[in-house]
């Protein structure tokens, strides 16, 4: 299946989606959102893929946001249909059973920053800014925005960007914890899939139960979240891939994992 707003390959079991709009800089339309919601039922479903990279068509442009000239024909309803659309989708990615990383290439403006931030981590082009301007618009953000940033920088750095609608560069956003690292731009999509390929040799179980454990005890105390890191590991020594990763150290060779959960 062919996408319009979307381009989405597979190499290697690691799946890159570059949101493919370039002349409006990537902005997210209604279409691209269920586009999105399409390839994620997609990777859901398909085992071979060990990780997920999202970037953006061009040389500018990660995502500048939702699509303006389609939100200013919305009424109040269809914009909150919009909003619960866009955070579905987003909630659905953050879920999604394997690591999902944001390759951000140039401008990550709200809606932007907020696919970016649904996602498992951030590298950035030297050139990628990121920001919520949609107070400069008269609104706020609302694909999560307010709710993920606040969690990931705190309440008050949060409060300050999305007050202000200032924008920070990819250095500033690393500073305050958005962005794991930065490259040269021609040399952001090797350093990801450096990683990506990495991550991919790791067992599939021990990779999701890890998410799981991490994402589902955000949400909790501290308590309950050990509890939930505690019948994770559990998980984990069930699969085959517990047994050939520490029977592969102590035998010093690299483990082979073969990502099943039962014998
Ligand atoms: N939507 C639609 N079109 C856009 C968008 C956008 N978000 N951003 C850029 N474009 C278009 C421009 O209109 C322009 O089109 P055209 O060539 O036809 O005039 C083209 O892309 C190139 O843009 P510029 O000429 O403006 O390029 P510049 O390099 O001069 O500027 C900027 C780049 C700074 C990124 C500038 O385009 C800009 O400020 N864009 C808007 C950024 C923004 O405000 N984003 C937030 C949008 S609101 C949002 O994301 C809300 C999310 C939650 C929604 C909840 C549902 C209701």
């Amino acid at each position: 299946m062919t996408f319009k707003h979307l381009i989405y390959d597979v190499a290697e079991t690691i799946g890159t989606l570059t949101f493919n709009r370039p002349k409006a800089l990537n902005a997210l339309n209604r279409e691209l959102i269920e586009e999105l919601g399409i390839v994620i039922d997609r990777v859901e479903a398909d085992p071979d893929i060990k990780v997920l990279v999202l970037t953006g068509a061009g040389d500018k442009a990660f995502v500048a946001g939702a699509d303006i000239s389609e939100l200013t024909e919305m009424d109040a309803l269809q914009a909150k249909y919009f909003s619960e659309m866009g955070q579905k989708t987003f909630s659905r990615l953050e879920s999604l059973s394997i690591p999902v990383i944001a390759a951000v290439n140039g401008f990550a403006l709200g809606g932007g920053t907020e696919v970016a931030l649904a996602c498992d981590f951030i590298y950035a082009s030297e050139k990628a800014l990121f920001g919520l301007p949609e107070i400069t618009l008269g609104l706020i953000p609302g694909f999560g925005g307010t709710q993920r940033l606040a969690r990931l920088v705190g309440p008050n750095r949060a409060k300050e960007l999305i007050y202000t609608g200032a924008t920070v560069p990819a250095a500033q956003a690393e500073a305050y914890g958005i962005v794991n690292k930065i490259f040269p731009p021609d040399a952001l999509m090797d350093a990801v899939m450096k990683t990506a390929k990495a991550i991919a040799l790791k067992g599939r179980v021990s990779i999701r139960a890890a998410k799981e454990a991490v994402n589902t005890g955000l949400c909790t105390d501290l308590e309950t979240g050990c509890k939930i890191e505690n019948n994770a590991f559990a998980l984990c020594m069930a699969s085959p891939d517990a047994r050939e990763g520490t029977q592969a150290f102590l035998e010093k060779r690299k483990p082979a994992f073969t990502g099943t959960l039962t014998k």
